[in-house]
């Protein structure tokens, strides 16, 4: 599972991704247009708890994968790089869409003016796009053979009349209602536009106290679309997380931040995957395991281990809403909120698992 960071050129793509993972790819002006791989871990204030608690050696949070993509210029990308840029987002599980609200004094936006709401759009656009012209060449090659259309060709060319109608509408192919027959064709062309997609607004300092032009508009359009916002200050937080830790809270409550906006961004990409965690618990390791939501409890411990989910027994489980209301494993045990459950238990968020298998 893959989140893939697109955006117009120099918004501060290559920045984030270094922020989420770790890494120091090269940014600013002349980095070389090439796809980035890292994984970044996923902050959870549970985990936070669970550590205060359990006293573990070691604490491993859940962690996802990001793909930073070269920038998308729709004035000069050449058609190969544009048929690249789309491959890649063809292949990414999700979208994270970076806009710029951020003034640089060496750096003009790209539209002339900083217009988040500008890019954001011209970004749809492209995805809009690259499906319409996929509904058009597919319809246009079934109409070619129609002479003696199979009853699955007539459902495949309703199928794509659907589609080339809600997108007529400049809507998304994510607001189809598709009957299950139709989800399995559906889901092999591999639109665009049905992607989970974040928005990352990437501010400066007045952008964060004051907000930026635009603001409205955007938060609405996302809105609208179904798209989730998160607003972060790139520049700011490299400076932040070059800091010790202790200056780094001073200087998050100077500037009126709770918690780092990457943060926000890396929990709003591991919701846009579907994707939910159960922890595991012990002095020895503290950790969060991601799982899709409506996994069940023997595939969720084939995540732990191939040999649990092959011997699995039962899983002793509680909720961690419970331990942390009633403060310690035992009062949940007393309370009698230990449950037992078997393999097609379906897995809960928040969830602490115990597994119990045979080798
Ligand atoms: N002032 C300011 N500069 C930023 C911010 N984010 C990125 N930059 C700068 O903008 C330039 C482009 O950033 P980069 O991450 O390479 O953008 P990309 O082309 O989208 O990958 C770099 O020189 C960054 O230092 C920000 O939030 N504020
Ligand atoms: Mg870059």
């Amino acid at each position: 599972m893959e989140i893939g960071i697109i955006g117009l050129p120099l918004v501060g793509k290559s920045t984030l991704f270094n922020l989420l993972t770790g890494a120091s790819v090269p940014t600013g002006p002349g980095s070389e247009p090439k796809v980035h791989r890292g994984s970044a871990p996923v902050p959870d204030p549970r985990l936070d708890f669970l550590v205060s608690l359990y006293r573990p050696r070691k604490l491993t949070p859940a962690r996802i994968e990001f793909k930073d993509l070269p920038g998308l210029d729709p004035r000069h990308s050449e058609k190969e790089a544009r048929i690249r840029f789309l491959e890649e987002v063809r292949n990414s599980d999700a979208l994270c869409c970076v806009v710029r609200a951020f003034n640089h004094p060496e750096l003009p936006p790209y539209f002339g003016s900083l217009d988040p709401l500008k890019e954001f759009r011209e970004l749809l656009a492209e995805l809009w796009l690259a499906d319409y012209s996929l509904v058009e060449k597919r319809l246009e090659r079934l109409h070619a053979g129609k002479k003696k259309s199979r009853p699955e060709q007539e459902l495949e060319r309703h199928l794509l009349e659907k589609c080339q109608e809600l997108l007529e509408e400049e809507k998304f192919l994510s607001q189809l209602h598709l009957t299950s027959e139709e989800e399995a064709i559906f889901i092999n062309y591999g639109f665009l536009t049905v992607k989970p997609f974040i928005l990352a607004v990437n501010l400066d300092e007045s952008g964060l106290q004051g907000g930026y032009e635009g603001r409205e508009e955007l938060r609405r359009e996302a809105e609208a679309r179904g798209v989730q916002l998160v607003e972060v200050a790139a520049q700011i937080e490299m400076e932040i997380a070059a800091l010790p830790l202790e200056e780094q809270r001073l200087f998050m409550a100077d500037l009126g931040l709770k918690e780092p906006g990457i943060a926000r961004l890396a929990q709003a990409a591991y919701r846009s995957l579907g994707l939910i965690s159960f922890f595991t618990v012990g002095e020895d390791e503290v950790r969060a395991w991601p799982i899709k939501a409506g996994t069940t409890a023997r595939r969720a411990a084939g995540k732990v281990h191939s040999d649990i989910e092959r011997g699995f027994i039962r899983a002793e489980i509680f909720a961690y809403q419970d331990l942390e209301r009633l403060g310690s494993p035992a009062k949940v045990r007393e309370a009698g909120l230990l449950r037992l459950e078997g393999k097609d238990y379906v897995v809960q968020d928040g969830d602490i698992v115990h597994f119990r298998f045979k080798v």
